[in-house]
């Protein structure tokens, strides 16, 4: 019997309204039923929000740092629960074990930032340009926050929006990604037994056609945060717009790792196998162009063949596996629809560009790590987000090229640059438009208590992680204090 699962609205579990449920499976797996949901709508959203509604009256005036020690029990339950959420989430979403418990690591990071932060909260108090008048600052939680997930990280990135948005005094309405809602209700779990007030927190499974939107349109709805496709971004930033609603977008990305002539070869292969196929190239930090100076170009390549050919797929709850299935049908056709446009395009396709089908990986989405070679920066390949296990390869002669062809995309998202001369490396820090450069590492791999966010498509100017995550969940509010007991006129009196 599968497992019947629920949402979690005005303090309670319930069924969707209206009764409807869809089925979650495993991607490496399809006989393996994770559980049955609830298949929500409009009406299970206004019903969270009012419970959101409700209890932020009395969230908002618990001290910031009492809400900090329930985020410091909910790190601590995460750290209990670690590999049990690993594994589950493993099963839900594909990527391998060692991976599933980063992404909990991410999480509990978050937790424990969270307590320290909410002791901080810095808000200036300046001068006043008045006599016995005092002028400061300070931070207010904005109301009902909307936070819309998606599946790649399915405990870090909830964790980026929820832990500062209730560390804030917001209340929340979570709509995890319907390809995870295991991993979402298992957060929720961990929200209520760190002592969360229930009203505060709402699960709302469902798609983001039935669920998603009614959220963004909500009227009592302050702030969302949402992490997905530029595509969808886009049309969620227009309808918050016409309600001058805040938005925080954390969208795609198309990102690039330099290699130059001056590089360890053996480590900018280490970079690019993990950026590239790590968490199956599923994340917005992937590594998908390689770029790659001249003359250390065909033994790069070689190298990286060699060591892709060594990937073992298959069931990442499995000992030695490296690579995950993707995470559903939909997404493999539209990453094999991409390798056969590299091909008409007349890229070189080294390996993969195929399911992978031997023995197990039959019953699960499988797909072969797929490196491109002689691609040029305008290929479609080369400019639109895969989200896959593909890598292009793109041949450079100059520093200055390598940058160029670098920022020639629309993302903006994360980059790399492998080199050991020093100038380049700052030349690099400077001239990348992109929200996060790494030297000598991976695109991937942000830490929690750092900015995280891009330019360009890639969002809208916010950042998730550390304490510019707090700025998303706030609203400045200026004092004044006027002790000198008569009217004093600013810009006139003191003039
Ligand atoms: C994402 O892919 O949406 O930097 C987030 C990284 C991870 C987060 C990725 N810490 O790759």
């Amino acid at each position: 019997m599968a497992k019947k699962y629920q949402n979690f609205i005005n303090g309670r579990w319930c069924d969707a309204i209206d009764g409807e449920t869809f089925e979650n499976r495993n991607p490496a797996d399809r006989d393996d039923l994770i559980g049955i949901f609830p298949k929500s709508n409009k009406k299970d959203v206004d019903e969270a929000v009012k419970a959101a509604r409700e209890a932020f009256k009395e969230w908002r005036l618990v001290p910031a740092p009492q809400r900090g020690q329930i985020m410091k029990k909910i790190g601590d339950l995460m750290v209990q629960r670690k590999e049990q959420i690993a594994r589950e989430m493993t099963r839900e979403m594909g990527k391998v074990f060692t991976e599933t418990m980063g992404d909990t690591q991410e999480g509990i990071d978050t937790a424990y930032y969270a307590d320290g932060e909410s002791r901080r909260f810095f808000a200036p108090s300046v001068p006043s340009e008045l006599p016995n008048k005092v002028a400061m600052t300070t931070r207010q939680p904005m109301g009902v926050a909307g936070v819309i997930c998606p599946w790649n990280f399915p405990m870090a990135i909830p964790t980026w929006k929820i832990f500062p948005a209730l560390t804030c005094g917001n209340a929340v309405v979570f709509k995890p990604a319907s390809d995870v809602p295991a991993t979402g209700t298992a957060l929720v779990e961990i929200l209520l037994d760190g002592g969360v007030p229930p009203k505060a927190i709402n699960l709302v499974h469902g798609t983001g056609s039935t669920v998603g939107s009614p959220l963004v349109e909500h009227p009592d709805v302050d702030v969302i945060s949402f992490t997905g496709s530029s595509v969808v971004g886009r049309k969620i930033a227009e309808a918050c717009g016409r309600d001058l609603k805040r938005i925080s977008l954390e969208l795609g990305g198309k990102n690039g790792q330099i290699v130059m002539d001056d590089a360890n070869l053996e480590l900018a292969i280490d970079g690019a196998l993990w950026g590239a196929f790590g968490t199956t190239g599923q994340r917005c930090t992937a590594t998908s162009r390689l770029i790659v100076q001249e003359d250390v170009h065909d033994q790069f390549v070689d190298m990286l063949l060699e060591r892709t050919k060594k990937l073992k797929l298959g069931y990442g709850n499995n000992e030695g596996v490296d690579v995950g299935p993707v995470i559903n049908e939909g997404q493999r056709k539209i990453i094999h629809n991409y390798v056969q446009i590299g091909q008409k395009e007349g890229a070189r396709m080294l390996c993969g560009g195929q399911y992978a089908t031997d023995g197990d990986l039959a019953k699960g989405y499988f797909y072969k790590p797929t490196i491109f070679t002689d691609v040029t920066s305008e290929m479609c390949i080369a400019q639109e987000e895969i989200f896959g296990p593909v890598v292009v390869v793109i041949k450079v002669k100059s520093f200055d090229e390598a940058i160029s062809v670098l920022n020639d995309t629309a993302y903006g998202l994360s980059s790399s640059v492998y080199t050991n001369d020093v100038n380049r490396a700052f030349r690099a820090m400077r001239d990348i438009e992109a929200g996060i450069t790494y030297i000598n590492g991976p695109t991937i791999g942000a830490e929690a208590h750092l900015p995280f966010g891009g330019v360009k498509d890639t969002g809208n100017g916010h950042r998730e992680g550390g304490w510019t995550a707090y700025e998303i969940f706030s609203e400045w509010k200026t004092l004044y204090v006027d002790f000198s007991g008569k009217l004093q006129r600013a810009q006139i009196d003191n003039q």
